[in-house]
């Protein structure tokens, strides 16, 4: 929660609103409306929770950028944090967990802004200016895609045996991109007026890497001591 409350008002201060919804969603908003076909492996009963009626746990936030373009249109500035839910569970992988995405809505946005906004984000919640790389990636709901990697916040490349970045000296920490045509037009939305961009961040990673946790289960476990703050 501290984390999420850190990064929202961070983007609070750029000028971006928090939205919220539902957790139990309809295939519509989940995938459809992002771009992401009925065949596309992301919908794999591996992947998803579903209802025996078709709904499902959402696997991302996204839904509720879609709903917000769809109640208030464009220009828009939203982040949206929240729970989501996908079939996983193992040492790095929780079947919940946090995320938050964001999507700015508005005419001739630039490549540029997305990178400074991203950079920008993580030097303020890491306290520090952080070296940074942008890799050529690829989701369904933008394109062109990347993905953000930071300088090592544990050893900064210096350690080549370090336990958070393995010796190579980079961070994965987050995936954007320019919001595709179909995905905005979904939003009822002119594409052709308006354009922008959209990015996710895995909440519980963050707390992860700024607090130095070594085991995600410590967020989930539950237990009241550590949670409290004892050893
Ligand atoms: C990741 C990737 C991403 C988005 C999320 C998004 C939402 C809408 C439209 C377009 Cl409504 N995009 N979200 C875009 C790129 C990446 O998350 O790896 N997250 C941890």
């Amino acid at each position: 929660m501290q984390t999420m409350h850190e990064l929202a008002n961070i983007m609070q201060g750029l000028g971006y609103s928090v939205a919220t919804g539902p957790e139990h969603e309809e295939d519509f908003y989940n995938f459809e409306c992002l771009n992401i076909p009925p065949w596309h492996p992301a919908r794999d009963m591996q992947d998803t929770f579903y209802f025996a009626d078709g709904t499902l746990l959402r696997t991302h936030t996204s839904p509720v950028q879609i709903r917000s373009m769809l109640k208030y249109s464009a220009p828009l500035r939203i982040v949206c944090p929240g729970k989501v839910y996908r079939r996983d569970n193992d040492p790095t992988h929780s079947p919940m967990f946090n995320q938050m995405e964001g999507l700015l809505i508005d005419k001739n946005v630039p490549f540029s802004v997305m990178k400074g906004t991203m950079a920008e984000m993580m030097n303020a919640f890491f306290g520090k200016s952080l070296k940074y790389r942008f890799r050529a990636s690829y989701f369904p709901f933008t394109e062109p895609s990347m993905e953000l990697d930071i300088e090592c916040v544990e050893c900064s490349g210096h350690d080549e045996h370090c336990r958070v970045c393995h010796g190579t000296g980079w961070l994965e920490v987050a995936g954007m991109g320019m919001v595709h045509p179909n995905v905005i037009r979904a939003g009822k939305i002119d594409p052709e007026i308006y354009n922008g961009f959209a990015f996710g961040i895995g909440l519980d990673r963050m707390a992860m890497l700024k607090y130095g946790i070594n085991d995600l289960r410590l967020l989930f476990d539950g237990n009241v001591s550590y949670l409290k703050g004892a050893e």
